[in-house]
Parts: C-alpha cells; sequence; structure tokens
C-alpha cells in the first residue's frame, strides 16, 4: 500500500512548487522562508497535515507529552498596554486587579504540597514593586519550600524591565536569576516580533532583539527555554515566517529551545475584540507549518486550555506532540480572553484518556522531558482494558 506522502506526490493537481517542498520534507532538508510562505498562502489542511504528520511520526512516533503543574500569577496589573491583552488591569485601574505579597505567593504554593506537580509556571504583569531582588527572593524561597520543585518563571519582558531598574546587565542578571533558583523559562512575551506588529500591538515593552538576546544569554548558561507565537489577529503570514525565522536561527546558534508553542489570539475583553478570530482550520494549519518549519525544534506544544480539548486532540494528527499540562484554573490569563475552556482543568485520566482516544500514546514528562511515567500499557483502577476509542464530552 502506497503511503500518504507517496500518493500526495502522485496528485496531479499539486502545484510544481508544493511538490518540491514535499519532497524536501521526505528528504529532510530544511524548507526556506519564501516556501515558509508559499505554505501559509497556498497549501491545503490535508496536505500540510499529511507533511507535519510525517515528521511529528519521524520525531517521537506516537508519543504525546503532558506535565503536571500549576500557575502562579503574581499581578495582573501591569504597566504595559498591550492591546491583546484581555488580563491585565492598567496601573489606573489598580483596584481591580490583584498584588500578592511574598506571603500570599508562598501560601499558594504550599497549597500544592503533597500534590504529584513537578513544576510551577509564574507569569505576571510588570510592576516596580516585583523587582530583581523580589524575585530573587521569591525563587530562594520556594526552593526552600520544596526544592524539586521546577522552576519556569517570567519572560524577556519582565526580566528587561526589572534588570534596566536595577541597573545591571542582562548577563548579570540572568546569573542572578539562576542562582537564586530560576531552573527554565516560558516562551511568553514573544508575541510577533516583526516591528510593524509588535510596536502596534505590544509598544513599550522588550524588541525582538532584546527578548531573543536574553533567550539566547539564559541558553549560554546552560538552560531551557520554550518559545511561543501570538497569531490570529492583524498581523500577515509573511510576519509569522519571520517570526519562525528568528527562532530558527537563534536555535542553530544555541539548541536551547525546548518547545514552540502557537497561541491563538483570542478577543474578548480587550482592544482588539473587534478583530475576528481565526478558524480552527487556520489554527491546525498553522501547528502544522510551524512543525515543518522548524525542524531544529524538538517539540510543538497545543495549549489546551485556549484552543480547547478537541482542537488539541485534532492538532495531534498535524505536527503537536505535547499539551500542556494538567493544571487547575490556576490561570486567569485565557478564561479573561474567552478561551474555550472557562475552569481549565483536567486530571491526569482525563488527559490520558484525550491522548488515547486519538490512538496516541501518553507519557508524562518533567519540564526537560524526562519521562516521569509512560502511560501507554497503563490501568487506571477500576478501567476496563483499553478499548480504543473514547467519547468525550464535546466542550
Ligand atoms: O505572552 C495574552 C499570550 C502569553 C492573549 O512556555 C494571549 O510552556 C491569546 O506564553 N489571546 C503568556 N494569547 C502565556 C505563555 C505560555 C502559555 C502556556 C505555556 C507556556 C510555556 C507559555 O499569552 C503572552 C501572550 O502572547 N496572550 N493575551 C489573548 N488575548
Ligand atoms: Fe502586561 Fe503582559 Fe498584558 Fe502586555 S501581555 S499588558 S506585558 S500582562
Amino acid at each position: 500500500m502506497m503511503d500518504q506522502i507517496t500518493l500526495l506526490l502522485k496528485d496531479p493537481g499539486l502545484s510544481p512548487a508544493l511538490k518540491t517542498i514535499a519532497q524536501k520534507v521526505i528528504n529532510e532538508e530544511r524548507i526556506s522562508e519564501a516556501d515558509g510562505l508559499l505554505l501559509y498562502e497556498q497549501a491545503s489542511l490535508s496536505y500540510l497535515g499529511i507533511l507535519a504528520n510525517q515528521i511529528r511520526q519521524r520525531k517521537h512516533g506516537d508519543k504525546t507529552y503532558f506535565n503536571r503543574n500549576f500557575h502562579l500569577e503574581p499581578t495582573n496589573v501591569c504597566l504595559y498596554t498591550c492591546t491583546f491583552c484581555s488580563y491585565s488591569r492598567l496601573i489606573k485601574k489598580r483596584e481591580e486587579g490583584w498584588e500578592y505579597t511574598m506571603e500570599e505567593m508562598l501560601d499558594l504554593i504550599k497549597k500544592y504540597d503533597g500534590k504529584p506537580v513537578t513544576e510551577v509556571h509564574i507569569v505576571g504583569g510588570v510592576l516596580p514593586q516585583y523587582d530583581l531582588k523580589f524575585y530573587e527572593d521569591l525563587f530562594r524561597a520556594i526552593k526552600a519550600h520544596r526544592p524539586e520543585l521546577h522552576i519556569k518563571a517570567l519572560t524577556p519582558v519582565e526580566y528587561h524591565y526589572i534588570f534596566k531598574k536595577g541597573k545591571v546587565s542582562y548577563e548579570e542578571g540572568m546569573k542572578r536569576m539562576v542562582d537564586a533558583g530560576l531552573d527554565s523559562m516560558p516562551g511568553g512575551g514573544a508575541e510577533i516580533f516583526h516591528p510593524e506588529i509588535r510596536d502596534e500591538i505590544a509598544g513599550g515593552k522588550c524588541n525582538a532583539e532584546e527578548w531573543l538576546r536574553i533567550h539566547e544569554i539564559f541558553h549560554e548558561l546552560g538552560h531551557r527555554s520554550n518559545a511561543t507565537m501570538l497569531y490570529g489577529h492583524v498581523e500577515k503570514f509573511h510576519h509569522r515566517v519571520d517570526h519562525l525565522e528568528r527562532l530558527r536561527k537563534l536555535q542553530d546558534k544555541t539548541g536551547g529551545f525546548q518547545t514552540f508553542i502557537p497561541l491563538k489570539f483570542r478577543n474578548k475583553n480587550n482592544e482588539m475584540s473587534h478583530v475576528a478570530e481565526s478558524t480552527t482550520i487556520e489554527d491546525l494549519r498553522n501547528y502544522a507549518i510551524a512543525r515543518i518549519y522548524l525542524d531544529n525544534f524538538e517539540h510543538i506544544k497545543a495549549y489546551w486550555p485556549m484552543i480547547g480539548r478537541t482542537t488539541a486532540q485534532l492538532s495531534l494528527a498535524f505536527g503537536v506532540n505535547d499539551i500542556d499540562g494538567t493544571i487547575d484554573d490556576t490561570t486567569k490569563i485565557y478564561t479573561m480572553a474567552g478561551s474555550e475552556e472557562q475552569s481549565p482543568s483536567l486530571s491526569t485520566r482525563e488527559l490520558v484518556n484525550l491522548i488515547r482516544s486519538v490512538d496516541k500514546q501518553a507519557i508524562e514528562r518533567d519540564t526537560l522531558y524526562n519521562v516521569v511515567q509512560d502511560y501507554t500499557d497503563h490501568k487506571f483502577p477500576d478501567e476496563e482494558v483499553y478499548k480504543g476509542y473514547i467519547a468525550l464530552p464535546v466542550v
């Protein structure tokens, strides 16, 4: 029987340019920026799915990773005014937001004592009192309380601000963060790198070069980080290609990125509510193109609280091999922006079933992709033998 890619190449309706790109994927050759643009402009969902799935299968087979984490959001008050942000309460409307003290944050950390979480993801707004010293103290206090808890914290947006305010270089600042207990960096704050878009939607915060430089320094210190792209608003396809290209270039240099996470723009309660959201078809095309373009990234992650469980399941056939953790409703960033999941909480068993029901293997990982537990042949208590498709409630 002919495999899907061979059938694709024999399709008389496929343009020579798309055939050439398919051939590159088969030969494991890198595609160019022009190829990337052509994929966004012309490639069908089925074409992209076949190619992205081929790469996913080559890299990971059916393995699909998840981890157990929780979010800590020190504040939702922010100095910046990103137009897509539904989360922040401007400094002028401070009373509508929250600003946790050190003690309050440690209490939130302690709520997870005895629970099998491996990671705390810390992210929030930017405010002067959350300075370099504050975060050093916070990381140290978390490690003193629970040394094995992995701290994945802050983005270059916060680091750029606190280092400037503290009058330290990026190099010195990142070293101090690592010394205090920072283990890895999440992918946020990347938005769209191209200044034509960045200045419009995220003016005033760190620019593309600064975002990339802080990740580079962190990688040079021997640490790993993620990258995101906030897509589906006012950017054009060439801005997305530019974004992917800048990430691919830095990854060639450092190899320090673990995972790429496309973030679908949600339009509730923000200054861009008039901008229509992308369709599910476009979301799946975007995952697939990211998988094809970022040949030097090991993992592509779908953030299920944002896109919903069903699209997350579908994404696993479009290049995605990771679904964000078994988090509970500790993050407000997306619920406030109108995400699919109003109370994003899944138990390990639900998450495993979600992965299994599309015939993939569920693997629990830690932040650095060490296997915590392989659920492929796992039988939950009171569970009958796994029989294939499990219908999930529609959300
Ligand atoms: O930088 C804010 C995005 C990001 C909206 O590294 C929005 O494992 C869509 O980066 N519509 C922060 N997106 C979250 C983030 C993240 C999430 C999950 C996992 C990881 C990881 C990182 O959220 C921001 C911004 O790009 N965002 N508002 C919105 N209305
Ligand atoms: Fe502040 Fe981040 Fe919201 Fe921008 S996206 S306003 S930096 S919290």
